[in-house]
């Protein structure tokens, strides 16, 4: 079956007891057992709940993997991933990630002796040769947030596999739709499903998808025994987001380069981040690795952060807000939210300046969008 079809039906046949089309919201902690260790497959709400396990079922199906987990975050998700090890390893990571992702390595995991060894994304030999003898995994983002960058998962894969180390990538940016990192070679996938496999901004959720199952099997001991589990409302509304994922996709894709393209001539931004543009370093690794470019576009405007201000205050469509990835635009100011747990150097250092701004580019009318963006970039500049 194709991606469409499975969005729609992988994990989600019509229910045992009921026949109900839509799987149903089995809002309970608990199960009745009929005798002393005999169960229909469930005995508790954390270890496994069949609203839970039909969003596992379609997210594993999209990525084309075997198993997946829900998590109660995308950060539950990765913390996940790092419970499976131990004191003494060592985790390459490319260096232009999720702040929140960041502070798990660094602020979390570091003190228990997981330690990460941050690498400069641009290069693949970077992360051949910051591999040593105790590191267990390559973690990576791409396309990366929020500076847009690309990395060769097929090339990455080769390396990890050869070096006898595992590659997890944080799938979150391109959707299931554009990428399937397990078909390159990558062995873990994690995605925040709180942004474009649930879609609307309604819920906050994580996943993993193995195809692995012993690594499967060590994942959901894990998810049972820290509990970070999503509630079954929860996995209800990312299965329900999840089902228009490629409908969705489509339409943030065609704003996004519509958008990127509007923004890359415009005199007041200095830059524009976005991968379907012809000048980005990776276009081409773009157009070879992804399906679509996506809905995500950074950009950097020019005049300092006094821009910056003057731009967002005139935005009316374009909410200013943490996140991204639901049906509605969004305008992200990085140094203060989605990296505001990362040190200002490191920020700087890394290119995320005080007029950095990231646009998560929703479904809506794509002139409508445009025309906010010009009326807003009109105001920079202007004596109040
Ligand atoms: O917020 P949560 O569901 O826990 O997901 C964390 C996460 C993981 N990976 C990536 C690539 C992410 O972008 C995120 C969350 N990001 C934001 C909230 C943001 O505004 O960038």
């Amino acid at each position: 079956m194709k991606f469409e079809t499975r969005a729609i039906h992988a994990g989600q046949l019509p229910d045992p007891t009921t026949g109900a089309v839509i799987v149903p919201v089995y809002q309970t902690s608990t199960f009745a057992q009929d005798g002393l260790g005999v169960h229909k497959g469930y005995e508790y709400s954390r270890s496994g709940n069949p609203t839970r396990f039909a969003l596992e079922q379609a997210v594993a199906s999209l990525e084309e993997g075997k198993f997946g987990l829900a998590f109660a975050s995308g950060l539950a998700a990765t913390a996940a991933v790092l419970n499976l090890f131990q004191s003494g390893d060592n985790i390459v990571v490319g260096d232009d990630l999720y702040g929140g992702t960041y502070r798990l390595f660094e602020k979390v995991y570091k003190k228990f002796g997981i330690t990460p060894t941050f690498v400069d994304f641009d290069d693949l030999a970077a992360f051949k040769k910051a591999i040593q003898p105790n590191t267990k995994m390559v973690w990576i983002e791409t396309p990366t947030n929020p500076l847009l960058k690309l990395i060769d998962i097929q090339a990455l894969a080769k390396i990890t596999k050869k070096a006898g180390v595992l590659l997890a990538v944080d799938n979150t940016f391109a959707s299931p739709y554009f990428q399937k990192p397990l078909l390159l070679g990558a062995d873990i996938v994690v995605h925040s499903t709180t942004k474009y496999i649930a879609g609307h901004s309604d819920l906050i959720g994580g996943a993993i998808v193995v195809n692995n199952e012993e690594m499967y099997q060590q994942l959901k001991f894990y998810q049972n025994a820290t509990g970070a589990v999503p509630g079954p409302w929860d996995c209800w509304l990312a299965i329900r987001g999840l089902r228009t994922l490629s409908v969705r996709m489509r339409e943030h894709d065609h704003n996004g380069r519509y958008l990127a393209a509007f923004l890359n001539t415009h005199p007041k931004v200095k830059k524009v981040y976005y991968p379907g543009l012809t000048d980005h370093p990776q276009h081409k690794l773009a157009k070879k690795q992804m399906g679509g470019f996506g809905g995500m576009i950074s950009i950097e405007l020019k005049g300092g952060l006094k821009a910056v201000e003057a731009f967002v205050k005139e935005l009316r469509i374009f909410r200013l807000g943490e996140s991204l990835g639901g049906v509605e635009s969004l305008m992200t100011y990085p140094a203060k939210m989605s990296h505001g747990s990362v040190p200002r150097e490191e920020r700087l250092a890394r290119g995320i300046t005080d007029e950095f701004l990231r646009i998560s580019v929703g479904i809506e009318n794509k002139e409508d969008l445009k025309e906010d963006l010009a009326r807003a970039l009109k105001a920079i500049g202007k004596r109040p």
